[in-house]
């Protein structure tokens, strides 16, 4: 009968539409979306900006002081799960510094760890400015207990970690450059030397490392600035420390002059997914910004197909 095919196409039709719908979160503003997927679920781990104040962080700058995070069953519909690391409550991090920049989150062996860049307090150490810590949960959702010192011999910001299928541990971090090394199994410690990822464009600023496998090959993505704005960038190695080779572009500069561009990139259910953020519901300020997500599609030769941002 027709009738199959047309039900087909309507469970088509409805999936696609029921998912068209950016930004993600549109009650706050969210950035930086580390998203993951645990169980049946894609959780996002996103960075929270919110408006400077008289007082409170800086004028015209980012201003973030916590992190929530979001599940859903559906991509569709989300589920705030509240504040699961507040800036004043970490006991590392220098008090009213607004700067709980693009964190990540990983499960192993049954427990979570939630990786966050911010600045530390002068008393704790002689070098200034961005390290990164990690929290610890039973649940993606919390609660979280934050680790009394940040990760040592680490300087900068956006951490990603990536479990090899061997199990071996690696983090891959920014402060200008893209670095990489491997973690002990207790999530908690480098395990070797910084590798700077060289290999990579030599010409302006690379962050927000995000690593994943497919078919045996590893895929670096990165914000790189060539021109004016960020772009998603990626390179592919057989290694994940490299060398990689700079391959394409996932993601062309913002149509509207969105400064900064994050992602990180899944699959869930079988198809893949592209998370990365705009400046939506702010477009005379790009610091206040909004996660989204569309479809990724890979070549038969594993390159990815550029993703064309769904803007309203
Ligand atoms: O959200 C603050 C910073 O802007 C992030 O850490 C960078 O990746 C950029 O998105």
């Amino acid at each position: 009968s027709h009738q199959i095919p047309i039900k087909i196409a309507l469970i088509v039709f409805s999936v696609s539409y029921s998912f068209s719908q950016n930004p993600l979160i549109r009650d706050q503003f969210s950035a930086d979306p580390s998203a993951r997927v645990f169980g049946d679920k894609v959780y996002v781990f996103p960075s929270h900006d919110i408006l400077a104040t008289e007082g409170k962080g800086r004028k015209d700058w980012f201003c973030m002081e916590d992190y929530h995070v979001f599940s859903s069953e559906n991509l569709t519909d989300w589920t705030d799960h509240g504040t699961i690391v507040e800036q004043n409550k970490v006991a590392w991090v220098k008090p009213d510094s607004y700067s709980m920049w693009a964190p990540d989150c990983i499960e192993k062996d049954g427990k979570y760890y939630f990786y966050f860049p911010s600045t530390i307090k002068d008393s704790l150490t002689n070098v200034r400015g961005f390290t990164i810590g990690v929290a610890i949960a039973d649940k993606p959702e919390g609660p979280y207990i934050t680790q009394p010192l940040p990760i040592e011999n680490v300087r900068g910001i956006d951490p990603n970690v990536f479990i090899d299928k061997d199990g071996q541990v690696y983090m891959y971090w920014s402060q200008g450059n893209l670095y990489g090394a491997k973690l002990k199994d207790n999530m908690l410690e480098l395990d070797s030397e910084v590798k700077t990822l060289g290999d990579l464009p030599t010409k302006g600023l690379k962050e927000g490392p995000y690593l994943f496998e497919r078919n045996g090959i590893y895929y670096l993505t990165y914000p790189h600035v060539e021109n004016k704005t960020e772009r998603l960038e990626y390179a592919i190695s057989d290694n994940p420390l490299g060398p990689f080779k700079v391959t394409g572009v996932i993601m062309d500069e913002s149509p509207t002059g969105c400064w900064t561009n994050h992602q990180s990139i899944i699959e869930f259910k079988d198809q893949w997914y592209l998370f990365y953020h705009h400046n939506d519901y702010s477009p005379n300020f790009d610091k206040a910004r909004s996660i989204r997500a569309d479809y990724l599609n890979f070549n038969a030769d594993g390159t990815i197909q550029k993703v064309i941002p769904t803007l309203r």
